[in-house]
C-alpha cells in the first residue's frame, strides 16, 4: 500500500490536550487510517536557518518538521498566508494587506518546505499537499524532479473570481494550481467560484471530461466536504447522564477569527434579551474564543471589539445572580468538548464565510437523540449545503438572528428529535473516514491518469524529446536510403 504524506502549515503536537484548528483535526483523523507521515512547520521561530528536518514519532504517527525564521514568519505566515490569501478567499478585500516583500518570501518557503520533503519521498508515496499557505510546493515538488500524485485541498472557501483577481499574483497562483492533479475543496460553490477564477484569469477552459484545462495541464477540481468522526462525540450508553445547567446555554466555540461572525452574534444576543424578556435569567450565551494570529491588526480589533460588546451587554443587562455572556477567551480541553457541547440546549454558529466549519459537526455528533438540543447555523458556512435541518440563518440580518434564536428556545422535543436525527444521519454518511478516503481515491486515479498521459518528469520528458528527434532523424535517413536504393 502507498504511504500517505501529508503537507500542512503547521502540525501539531499529537499529545497536546487541545487542539483548535479545524485542518490539524481533519489532518490528525487522516493519518490514523493510513501508513505515512506529516510534514510541515513545528510552530517554532529560530533566529538561524535550520535545514535539517526533525523526525518524532507518538502513537504510531510520524510527524518531520521544521522551524521557520522570524522573516518567514512575520512574511510568509503573518503576511502573505494570513494577510492576503485568508482574507481575499473570504471575500474581506478590505481587510488584505499587499506588502512588498510578502510574495518572495511566500515562494522561498514553498520552496523550502519543497526541498527538505523531496529527499524523503519514496516511488509510490501519495502527497497531500493542504491549504493556501502551500499553493506554489506542488510546482516547487515538480522542478525538483518529483512525479508522485499530489493533491491540494484547500479547507477555507473561494471567495468569487473579482475578489481572487484582486491579488497582484493572481496568475502565477493560478499556474501553480495546474501543478496539481487534484485540487479538492469544501462546496460546490467553491468548485464554482475556482473554475470562474481560471477562466477569467489565465483562459481555464472546462473540458467536457469535467476536469478543466489550465495552461497545458487537465486538472480536477472538485469538492470533498470534510467530516468528522462522529464516534468521538456519541457518549457511550455506558456513561452517566449528563448534568444540563440551571440556565439554559447557547455554546458558541469558534476561533478568534473576524470570519467566525462573533460581533453580529454577540449583538444579536443583546437584542433578543431587549426584545423578549422574558427570556432573560433562563438563558446565557458561553462563548470559547481562542486566540489565533494576534500579531495580525485585523485579529486584534476583533478581540478589542467583542470585550466592548459583551462588557457592554453584560453591564445593562447582568444582575448579581446572572451573567448573560460568558466570553471565554482560551482553548477549552478537547476531552471537555462532548459534554459541554451535549449539555448546551442551543449550538450557535454565525460565520461570515467559512470553509466547512467542524463545530456545527461536532455539535450535532455530541446530541442525546432522546432529548437533543437545535443547531442554529449560518447559511455562509460551507456545512450549510449538507445541514439543511439546521435552523439556517443570515448572521449580516440582525432580526433574523434574533428570530432563529427564539425559533430554537421555543422548539418542541418531537421536532428537536426529527431535525437531530436527519442532521446526524448527514454527520455519519459524511464523516471524516468518507472525507479521506474519497480523497485519497480521486488523487490517486488523476495522479495515474496523468502518469499514463504524460512523461513522467521533465527530465523524462526531455529524454524522450530528444529519442523521438533521433528516432525522425533516423526514419527519414532512412527513407532518403530507400529512395537512393530504388
Ligand atoms: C478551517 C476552516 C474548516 C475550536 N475551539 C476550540 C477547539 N476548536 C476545534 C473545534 C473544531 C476546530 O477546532 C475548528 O474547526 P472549524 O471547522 O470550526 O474552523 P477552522 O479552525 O477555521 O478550520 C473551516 C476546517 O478548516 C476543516 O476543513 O471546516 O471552515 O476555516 O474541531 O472543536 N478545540 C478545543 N478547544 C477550543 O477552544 N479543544
Amino acid at each position: 500500500m502507498s504511504r500517505l504524506v501529508m503537507v500542512s502549515n503547521r502540525v501539531i503536537d499529537f499529545n497536546a490536550a487541545t487542539q483548535a484548528g479545524g485542518v490539524s483535526v481533519a489532518i490528525y483523523d487522516a493519518l490514523t487510517r493510513h501508513k505515512g507521515f506529516w510534514f510541515g512547520w513545528n510552530g517554532q521561530v529560530d533566529e538561524t536557518e535550520n535545514a535539517t528536518p526533525q523526525v518524532a514519532e507518538s502513537g504510531g504517527h510520524k510527524t518531520v518538521t521544521i522551524s521557520l525564521t522570524p522573516d518567514d514568519y512575520n512574511e510568509f505566515y503573518l503576511g502573505y498566508s494570513n494577510s492576503v490569501l485568508w482574507p481575499v478567499l473570504h471575500n474581506r478585500l478590505d481587510l488584505a494587506q499587499f506588502e512588498a516583500g510578502y510574495y518572495a518570501r511566500y515562494m522561498s518557503v514553498n520552496e523550502k518546505f519543497a526541498s527538505t520533503l523531496a529527499p524523503l519521498i519514496e516511488p509510490d508515496d501519495v502527497i497531500w499537499i493542504h491549504d493556501y499557505h502551500l499553493v506554489p510546493m506542488a510546482l516547487e515538488l515538480r522542478k525538483l524532479g518529483i512525479d508522485n500524485p499530489i493533491g491540494f485541498f484547500l479547507h477555507i472557501p473561494v471567495g468569487p473570481a473579482q475578489s481572487l483577481l484582486a491579488i497582484p499574483e493572481h496568475k502565477a497562483l493560478a499556474r501553480a494550481l495546474s501543478a496539481y492533479d487534484l485540487v479538492g475543496l469544501q462546496t460546490q460553490s467553491d468548485v464554482r467560484n475556482l473554475m470562474d477564477f481560471l477562466q477569467q484569469s489565465v483562459f481555464g477552459r472546462l473540458l467536457p471530461s469535467g476536469r478543466m484545462r489550465v495552461f497545458d495541464a487537465e486538472l480536477d477540481i472538485s469538492c470533498f466536504p470534510v467530516g468528522i468522526t462522529p464516534s468521538d462525540f456519541a457518549t457511550p450508553a455506558a456513561d452517566l447522564p449528563i448534568e444540563t445547567p440551571e440556565i439554559s446555554r447557547i455554546i458558541g466555540i469558534d476561533r478568534l477569527d473576524y470570519t467566525k461572525g462573533l460581533p453580529q452574534k454577540f449583538r444579536a444576543f443583546g437584542k433578543f434579551l431587549e426584545e423578549f424578556p422574558e427570556h432573560r435569567r433562563k438563558i446565557g450565551l458561553s462563548q470559547f474564543a481562542p486566540p489565533t494570529r494576534e500579531s495580525v491588526e485585523a485579529y486584534a480589533d476583533i478581540r478589542a471589539e467583542l470585550e466592548a460588546l459583551s462588557g457592554a451587554i453584560n453591564g445593562r443587562f447582568g444582575e448579581l445572580d446572572w451573567v448573560p455572556i460568558n466570553y471565554i477567551h482560551r482553548p477549552m480541553p478537547r476531552a471537555e468538548l462532548r459534554d459541554v457541547y451535549r449539555s448546551s440546549r442551543i449550538g450557535w454558529v454565525t460565520p461570515l464565510m467559512d470553509g466547512m466549519n467542524l463545530v456545527s459537526k461536532e455539535y450535532v455528533a455530541s446530541q442525546d437523540p432522546a432529548d437533543p438540543g437545535v443547531l442554529i447555523l449560518s447559511m455562509f458556512a460551507g456545512a450549510a449545503e449538507q445541514l439543511r435541518d439546521a435552523v439556517l440563518v443570515n448572521p449580516y440580518d440582525p432580526l433574523d438572528m434574533v428570530q432563529a434564536l427564539h425559533t430554537a428556545i421555543e422548539m418542541p422535543l418531537d421536532e428537536r428529535i426529527a431535525r437531530n436525527a436527519k442532521l446526524a444521519r448527514t454527520v455519519a454518511k459524511g464523516d471524516s473516514i468518507t472525507w479521506s478516503n474519497s480523497y485519497y481515491r480521486s488523487l490517486t486515479k488523476a495522479g495515474q491518469r496523468r502518469i499514463g498521459k504524460v512523461a513522467p518528469s521533465a527530465r523524462m520528458t526531455d529524454a524522450l524529446k530528444k529519442l523521438s528527434s533521433t528516432s525522425k532523424k533516423k526514419s527519414s535517413l532512412k527513407s532518403h536510403e530507400a529512395h537512393a536504393e530504388g
